[in-house]
């Protein structure tokens, strides 16, 4: 069995972005249990941007916060949940994070997870996800499980019995398939290319798979290896919902990492600046041929 350590020695994952990952890893751990026995009700507090939090989302994020301020290769860290980037240190990495994305899912008991973009930076601002030197997803369902990438490829990590992180041997690569998760639908009432969109992958017989939680249905697309998930905006929210340093960028470079892609519709999202933190996005990925329909559909 090949643990997550292991495999980044094996990758020549050495030094200080060694221990940056484990403190990804260890915080996965600690939230993962917090997701299956914490308590799921609302914390009585939004965040900055406006949002309800619940105790997971406020909980989750003080774990990640712990695990980053006592890692010294650390530095930087910004977080959804954060009105701004903090510095914690004099590390030279930044780790970004949304810790529970998803988290109206839980009180219905989906899959949620959370999102880690890292950077060397001394700020997030101005930085293309291009620069990352990592990410990782974790997936909060039935099972826990970790995807990362440090540009070598994508693995998977399953947290078996011992509460280790175990490496599933399957090769994770993105190819073309008819699977979709068509996010904002409500979009193709005001926008007919996104309904002509919607139309074509029903005509043509595409399954749809859509839960409602980016890291799930992203993460699907990663192990099933096909598929399109889409995120437009419309007249009120032309950018969507979806940000680009927490969620996006660290998607797209797992994305693209498996053969798959990333674009907002016009370009690569990896090669979109990060003006500001709660920058958003529209964003279309999975198999290269999805994205670039996508492209054509809504490039209007
Ligand atoms: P969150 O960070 O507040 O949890 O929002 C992000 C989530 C994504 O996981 C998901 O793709 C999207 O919101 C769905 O949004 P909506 O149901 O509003 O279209
Ligand atoms: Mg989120």
């Amino acid at each position: 069995m090949t643990k997550y350590c292991d495999y980044l020695k094996e990758v020549g994952v050495n030094g200080d972005l060694f221990e940056v990952l484990c403190a990804c890893k260890n915080s996965v751990k600690e939230i993962s249990a917090l997701v299956k026995l914490g308590k799921i009700g609302k914390a009585g507090t939004e965040n900055v941007f406006g949002e309800e939090q619940l105790e997971l989302d406020v909980e989750s994020d003080e774990i990640i916060q712990k695990y980053m301020k006592e890692c010294e290769q650390v530095g930087l860290i910004a977080s959804e949940e954060l009105p701004d980037e903090i510095k914690v240190g004099d590390g030279e990495y930044g780790v970004c994070y949304d810790p529970l994305d998803g988290s109206s899912l839980v009180d219905v008991n989906l899959a949620v997870g959370t999102i880690f973009g890292v950077y060397k930076t001394g700020s997030f601002v101005g930085v293309k996800g291009s620069e990352q030197v990592a990410s990782v997803i974790a997936v909060y369902g039935p099972r826990t499980t970790l995807l990362l990438t440090t540009g070598n490829g994508v693995k998977e990590f399953i947290l078996n019995a011992e509460n280790k992180f175990e490496m599933n041997d399957k090769e994770i690569t993105v190819g073309e398939g008819k699977m979709f998760a068509p996010g904002n639908l409500r979009a193709s009432a005001k926008r007919k290319d996104y309904m002509d969109l919607v139309h074509y992958w029903c005509d043509n017989q595409y399954t749809l798979r859509y839960s409602g939680g980016m890291v799930p249905d992203v993460n699907q697309i990663l192990l099933k290896g096909k598929g399109i998930f889409s995120y437009p905006g419309y007249e009120d929210a032309p950018n969507g919902k979806l940000r680009l340093l927490f969620e996006c960028a660290p998607m797209a470079f797992l994305m693209e990492q498996a053969g798959g892609a990333a674009s907002d519709g016009r370009m690569r999202i990896l090669e979109k600046e990060v003006v500001s933190l709660d920058q958003r996005t529209p964003i279309y990925l999975g198999s290269k041929g999805e994205v670039r329909r996508c492209e054509e559909y809504l490039e209007k």
